[in-house]
């Protein structure tokens, strides 16, 4: 069952269900807000104090960090790029079978993002909702001329508690600390009991998120980056959108291309960032 929706205020998103899963997709931002697998918690970590409205990004689920991840050299243009706050407009709805649906979300070029950035793109994204999550997020250079990207699937997983959360697979992989914007080199699991916000880099493998009842696994196609945050007792104090005890229950790992792994997409030409969580 794929049926479209609209919350009092007029908010729109598309809600999932099959036999394996169900999600739900805001057309603002292309943004999956729930993904949770039959007889399973949620997946996906979504604030309860999100806001639902128009202009405003969605806290928690996966928010599309596109045309840049993080900050802009203007620094008056959003963090993370437009994308996540753009309107994009559902292309196709299929159910493949009975345990698997898709849908594609399509955002382009507007006199709006010219303004921010001046290029002619397609960017879709293609999200498949089984007992696996997939999510392919594709630009098209539409321009006569090269441009580059960073970009982020900025995904918040739900955890029991930040505690029992243990990070494998990113073992000897340098990183960028962007706490003290030095560069390091991960040595083992990663565990938390402080802020993290690293941008690991050359990274060639899965990931696994090891929670108290639950293992999941990143698995990252034309990607070598990946971000691991938890904002911790202070950041989240100044964080919007988050109650102050909210960085017990989330860890964001994110399927990127940033910072040395940005992406040239020449003119007619396509760039995919895939990732599949199971
Ligand atoms: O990906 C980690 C990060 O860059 C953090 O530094 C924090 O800013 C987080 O993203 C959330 O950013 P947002 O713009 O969604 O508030």
């Amino acid at each position: 069952m794929i049926v479209h929706k609209k919350l009092a205020n007029g908010f729109a998103f598309i809600e999932i269900k099959n036999s394996a899963a169900e999600a739900k997709i805001a057309l603002q931002g292309a943004h999956l807000f729930h993904y949770e697998r039959v007889g399973e918690e949620p997946i996906l970590w979504l604030s309860e104090v999100s806001d639902f409205e128009y202009g405003k990004a969605i806290r928690g689920g996966v928010p599309v960090c596109w045309p840049w991840f993080g900050f802009n050299e203007d620094k008056t243009l959003p963090q993370h790029g437009f994308a996540r706050t753009a309107i994009w407009e559902c292309v196709s709805c299929s159910e493949t079978d009975e345990n698997s649906s898709s849908v594609i979300l399509r955002l382009t070029h507007s006199q709006e993002s010219l303004k921010m950035w001046p290029y002619l793109f397609e960017l879709d994204l293609h999200v498949t909702i089984s007992d696996k999550l997939t999510m392919e997020l594709k630009t098209t250079n539409l321009d006569s001329t090269p441009f580059t990207i960073t970009q982020a699937l900025h995904t918040y997983f739900a955890l029991t508690h930040i505690s029992d959360a243990v990070i494998k697979g990113l073992d000897k992989k340098p990183y960028l600390n962007a706490l003290t914007w030095k560069n390091e080199v991960q040595e083992g699991d990663i565990i938390f009991n402080q802020e993290v916000d690293r941008v690991y880099q050359e990274v060639d493998g899965e990931i696994t998120l090891c929670d108290k009842n639950r293992t999941l696994h990143v698995r990252n196609e034309n990607s070598s980056s990946v971000v691991v945050w938890n904002p911790w007792i202070e950041k989240t104090k100044r964080m919007n959108a988050m109650k102050p005890n909210a960085y017990e229950h989330m860890l964001c790992i994110e399927s990127a291309n940033a910072f040395d792994d940005a992406r040239v997409i020449n003119p007619q030409k396509s760039h995919t960032l895939k990732a599949v969580i199971y």
